[in-house]
């Protein structure tokens, strides 16, 4: 990017947990990558201006304001980034379309299917870029599992085994808020996390979903929610369900949130005809493999170090053997997505991935999980 590269002014609704990965990614992707958009963390949009003012400093936005439509309606910016809770997603992105601008959302991407196809199809009649912050497609490990599995190394896959762990709800004392509130949120672990399970494994094996079968539970029921007071809970703490894919495929699906000891254990493990491959977030810098290679007498898992040069986006950062971490994986999906923006008109080849497509396959796949769950049936994937 040279010093007269075009700017890409961005407007962030949201500051909190995934405002500050959003943010910290606007601020460095120019620093790490050779982009044809020089990035500018513009305005924070949020509730209370006191509260966005603060974020805005601390993040490296030039101010803050209430006034979304305000930000919709100047010219000057360019991406609007939706990282608020999941009610308000459809709202904000529909409202940022119809305003031309493109738009960054923040998974589940909608609380409906339907809602998620509104999205999808407005943002293809305003002809603007979106983006869903499906960041775990991109760690440098990922990305490779990725080119291994659709290179052939572990030949055509058969099985899926996606576990997404988490224990920050497994006390009964921890405290309601919008993600156990079905208004607010949706789903619980399921839309939080089997999210994250679905866009990856489509991600990195290309499969299809074809049918679902699910299960939910709510092992606490209600939740302290301050001075005092009790809130129910009307999502799930876990979420499980078994897959069939299109060509035969099956796959097995578990999010949960009360999982003692299990911080942020997102595991996915891919099983071909002739290979496996795995993949842990907790040590996302490695990936396990096993190919035929070496042998019947050779043959077991081996560790690949995901981090020099060959590996996809390692390079960009730190010489072979540095590591990188959870945020890196928000830089690099900004940063694939400015250089979409730069390849200019829409079309094949400019695509980005995951889209709001790719979040309408995500939510058609958790909404039949839903109605698996509810039903005790199998249920077909809506089209
Ligand atoms: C909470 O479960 C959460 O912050 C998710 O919402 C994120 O998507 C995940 O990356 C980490 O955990």
């Amino acid at each position: 990017m040279s010093a007269k590269s075009p700017v890409l002014n961005v407007a962030m609704v949201g500051h909190a947990f995934m405002g500050r990965a959003h943010g910290n990614a606007f601020r460095q992707a120019n620093h790490f990558f050779d982009l044809p958009l020089q990035v500018v963390p513009k305005v924070i949009v949020g509730r209370d201006l006191g509260r966005a003012a603060e974020a805005a400093g601390k993040l490296g936005f030039e101010h803050a304001t209430t006034d979304l439509d305000a930000v919709l309606a100047d010219p000057d910016i360019h991406l609007v980034d939706v990282a608020t809770p999941n009610d308000s997603h459809h709202d904000i992105a529909m409202a940022a379309l119809r305003a031309k601008k493109h738009v960054m959302c923040e998974k589940p991407l909608a609380m409906t299917l339907a809602q998620a196809k509104a999205m999808a199809s407005l943002a293809k009649k305003q002809k603007v870029r979106v983006a869903l912050w499906h960041n775990y497609r991109r760690a440098p490990a990922t990305a490779l599992a990725a080119r291994m599995i659709q290179r052939g190394d572990i030949g055509a896959v058969r099985q899926v085994r996606a576990v997404y762990l988490q224990d920050w709800l497994a006390d009964p004392k921890a405290g309601a808020s919008w993600r156990t509130s079905k208004k607010h949120c949706g789903s619980g672990a399921h839309g939080d996390l089997n999210a994250h399970l679905i866009d990856l494994t489509r991600a990195l094996t290309g499969l299809e979903f074809e049918s679902v079968c699910g299960m939910q539970q709510t092992f606490t029921k209600t939740r302290p929610a301050g001075r005092g007071k009790k809130a129910k809970v009307d999502v799930d703490d876990a979420f499980c369900f078994l897959a069939k894919f299109k060509g035969g495929a099956i796959g097995t699906y578990e999010a949960t949130r009360a999982a003692p000891g299990r911080k942020n254990y997102n595991c996915v493990e891919i099983s071909g005809e002739k290979g496996t491959i795995r993949w842990n977030l907790e040590r996302m810098n490695e990936l396990e493999v096993f190919t035929d290679a070496g042998g019947k007498d050779g043959q077991g898992f081996r560790t690949v170090m995901c981090m020099d040069t060959p590996h996809p986006y390692a390079a960009n950062w730190w010489p072979d053997g540095h590591i990188v971490g959870y945020e890196h994986t928000f830089v690099h999906h900004l940063a694939d997505f400015v250089l979409s923006l730069g390849k200019g008109a829409i079309g094949k080849g400019t695509r980005f991935a995951p889209d709001f497509d790719d979040g309408v396959a995500v939510q058609a796949v958790l909404e039949a999980a839903l109605r698996s769950a509810e039903r005790g049936t199998w249920e077909k994937i809506a089209k």
